[in-house]
């Protein structure tokens, strides 16, 4: 549908995330193959009817020849997608660097990395350096493809100097930044060298969104504590100028999980799995390896359960499915080592010549082995040291409306303040607390699992991934127009 001068009916919606969602593989000089991975934000937007969103960011692989970038380019058009280039260099200051191993691990409480702190803080100029100059190339493309009336979303911690790049480009244009982590308390956030900075950046954009309350008050004080601006209930003023900051929890593609399993192949998955582990409560961990996620303090309480329940030893089998990431950094590494090495002494001391109580799969896995894997779980753990949201809890419980298992759940997940009703909390660096969740998840009657299910069944069905985004495209759209009526007023 288009108007008379051929723009389309619907609003146009610029997405800009550090990724874009496809994994590109070059075939030859100008040819590429494309494969769009089918991500929360991916869905989220494909439900969105009323936009037509397209998506700017960094397609993952390094092109430095211009044959490459334009038949890339070419390729991507075809799926809405708009690539920034971004080569080596920039990529391991910013994107390694300033991303990576400055700005995850301070959002998530872990401050930054031990070993080289002082290596660190001698590189934090130039990795700040490129961190802006990656954003500002991600303005730039941006900017080229923008029309006036579009809405420009910016996602996440890679892009927090973006907002204010564009604003230097048309201060008309309607920009809203969300975050997927979690934004630390003002006490930690001060601790980085360019906070003010970053804090100003955001803050021009028109609407900022994080995924809790709690993440919204912290940036609210953040900015007045270290900026000295006026908080107020409705975000942040600054002479006069409003930045409006607001919680919008996101949410799953429900659907698409209840549906695939009616598909016979997930169906046979959950006959196979349901034979493998017959006679045994099945738990499940399905985490990408990272510090924030817990592991290791996940398989240690499941040890201190075992300890403890000795009759249930052949009874329960926990199955942890963990996806490597950054496996080129050493913490990484030096995190899968010792995931690995905890799993293999719980297995020798309680295992037997026929079965052994922990499985870990160090990889990713498909779509209906994953939708077949949540159904047949009868207690899943997700113990999380900060987690912006957790959507593996909101993907379990999608899964499960026949079994209604249990959700053990870390209270510093963001999912934690939507599904915390049905699950049990717990405090993951608490090993015994979890254990103990462990046996009352496993002994928990059907109409105590029924009515905790229920309660977060509902959840996960109502606030989907696409309500979020609506919500959050529309409360941008709104805010601009306040504003307008009050520089009127
Ligand atoms: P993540 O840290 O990646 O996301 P999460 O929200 O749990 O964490 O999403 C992970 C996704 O990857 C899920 O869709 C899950 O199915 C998939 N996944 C994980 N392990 C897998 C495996 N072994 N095999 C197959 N698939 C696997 C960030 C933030 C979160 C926030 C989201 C969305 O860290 O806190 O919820 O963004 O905002």
């Amino acid at each position: 549908c288009e108007n008379q001068d051929g723009r389309p009916l619907r609003q146009r919606l610029l997405v800009v995330a550090n990724r874009l969602p496809v994994s590109a593989v070059r075939r030859g000089e100008d040819s590429w193959s494309l494969e769009i991975s089918a991500g929360g934000l991916v869905s989220a937007l494909l439900g969105v009817k009323e936009f037509e969103a397209r998506w700017i960011g960094w397609a993952g692989v390094n092109v430095p020849d211009e044959i490459g970038q334009k038949a890339l380019t070419r390729a991507l058009a075809e799926k809405r997608c708009i690539p920034v280039f971004l080569d080596e260099e920039i990529v391991h200051q910013y994107y390694n660097g300033y991303c990576n191993n400055i700005l995850w691990p301070v959002f998530h409480y872990l401050g930054l990395p031990q070993e080289d702190r002082l290596a660190t803080t001698r590189s934090f100029q130039s990795q700040f350096a490129a961190y802006k100059k990656a954003n500002q190339m991600f303005a730039d493309v941006v900017n080229k493809h923008y029309e006036e009336g579009d809405v420009v979303w910016c996602h996440d911690y890679h892009l927090m100097f973006l907002p204010k790049c564009l604003k230097e480009y048309s201060s008309n244009m309607k920009v809203g930044w969300f975050l997927h982590t979690p934004f630390p308390s003002s006490e930690i956030h001060r601790t980085l060298p360019s906070r003010s900075e970053l804090l100003r950046s955001v803050l021009a954009a028109d609407l900022v969104g994080f995924h809790t309350y709690d993440y919204a008050r912290h940036f609210v004080s953040a900015c007045t504590r270290i900026l000295g601006l006026e908080g107020t209930p409705e975000g942040v003023e600054d002479q006069g100028r409003l930045t409006r900051v607001a919680a919008f929890p996101i949410g799953i593609d429900s659907d698409r999980f209840i549906r695939a399993l009616e598909v016979p192949q997930v169906q046979d998955h959950i006959k196979e799995l349901e034979e493998r582990f017959s006679g045994r409560k099945v738990m499940l961990g399905v985490d990408r390896l990272d510090m924030i996620k817990g592991i290791p303090q996940k398989i240690l309480a499941f040890e201190k359960f075992l300890e403890e329940n000795s009759h249930w030893r052949d009874k329960v089998v926990l199955l942890q499915i963990a996806v490597p990431t950054r496996t080129d950094v050493p913490e990484y590494q030096k995190l899968t080592s010792q995931v690995h090495e905890i799993v293999g002494r719980i297995n020798g001391r309680f295992g037997t010549l026929t079965a052994v109580p922990i499985h870990h799969l160090d990889r990713s896995l498909d779509f209906p082995a994953l939708c077949a894997l949540y159904a047949v779980t009868d207690v899943a753990l997700v113990t999380s040291l900060r987690d912006g949201m957790n959507l593996v809890s909101y993907e379990f419980v999608a899964c499960q409306d026949s079994k209604k298992g249990v959700l053990i759940l870390s209270e510093f997940a963001g999912a934690a303040q939507s599904l915390g009703a049905g699950a049990i909390l717990v405090n993951p660096w608490n090993i015994t607390e979890v254990a103990d969740s462990i046996r009352q998840a496993l002994t928990m009657s059907c109409e105590e699992r029924e009515k905790r299910h229920r309660h977060n069944f509902a959840h996960v069905t109502t606030h989907t991934a696409q309500e979020w985004a609506e919500t959050f495209v529309s409360e941008l759209n709104d805010t601009v127009i306040e504003a307008q009526l009050r520089t009127r007023q």
